[in-house]
């Protein structure tokens, strides 16, 4: 499951995480008690850095500071990560942060890991490991910054030992709208079922305008089809709704977005 960075932080502020969303969705979470994987997005402790740093362009000389700022956005991530770990301790849930700055690396353009064993030996043991959109370190002498939906990805890929039954996104909205176009009038409508193949055809109506440094909506799409082209379906809710993540993760009903 991934809880989206403008769901647990006031993306437009910076810093500031929207406390009694986190507190519900760790709730949540601990009621499914289900096998999972939580990554969570950057939202006002990622984005604004990133995009003050360049750091999606790679290494830039003539930006002042610049690998400051690539390890403060890395340390910031941290503390955000750090207070949702303790919100499950807190709770006696025992939640693992692993960095994704420290288990992947990319070459160019492909990402590779040593250490997925890391996250499938923490499922073993009924740990819930935690990691989170973050740097990602470029052994060509470069970085950029990996989201939350290209760690999923690169999980999806590589996870060997379990089968994923499926992703869940948990965002602001009840799932993706779309343009539909009736004679000359323009209908917004939430998509409920979709197969992944639909999505190069439908027109979607982003309703966003935030800080994102890594691919807003369009980068989401391309990460969803990456996603159910390795088989597992993925499912779009709103988790600001009552206990729509506790449902979605024990697969109740819900208003969503399912795509296959
Ligand atoms: O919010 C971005 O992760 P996302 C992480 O999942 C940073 O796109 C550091 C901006």
């Amino acid at each position: 499951m991934k809880l989206g960075g403008s769901l647990l932080t006031d993306k437009n502020k910076p810093f500031s995480i929207r406390k009694n969303v986190v507190k519900s969705a760790v709730q949540q979470i601990i009621d499914a008690n289900e096998k999972l994987i939580l990554i969570h997005g950057g939202g006002s402790f990622g984005h604004p850095l990133a995009k003050k740093y360049s750091l999606s362009n790679g290494i830039n000389a003539s930006i002042p500071n610049q690998i400051l700022g690539l390890t403060e956005t890395h340390q910031s991530m941290n503390k955000f990560n750090s207070y949702l770990i303790n919100q499950f301790l807190e709770k006696k849930y025992p939640a693992l942060s692993i960095q994704a700055s420290s288990i992947f690396i990319k070459d160019s353009q492909n990402i590779s890991t040593q250490s997925i064993n890391v996250i499938e030996t923490a499922l073993d043991l009924d740990i819930l490991p935690i990691l989170y959109g973050d740097i990602i370190l470029d052994s060509k002498g470069s970085f950029s910054i990996i989201s939350g939906d290209q760690i999923i990805v690169e999980l999806c890929k590589k996870i060997k030992n379990y089968n994923i039954s499926k992703v869940i996104f948990a965002i602001e909205k009840d799932g993706l709208f779309i343009k539909e176009r009736e004679n000359d009038k323009l209908n917004i409508k939430l998509a409920t079922e979709l197969k992944f193949e639909d999505l190069d055809k439908i027109e979607i109506a982003d309703l966003e305008s935030k800080i994102d440094v890594t691919g807003g909506i369009k980068g989401k799409i391309n990460k969803i089809k990456q996603i159910c082209q390795q088989n597992i379906p993925v499912q779009i809710i709103n988790g600001l709704k009552d206990e729509f993540i506790l449902k979605a993760l024990k697969n109740q009903n819900i208003i969503s977005t399912k795509i296959k």
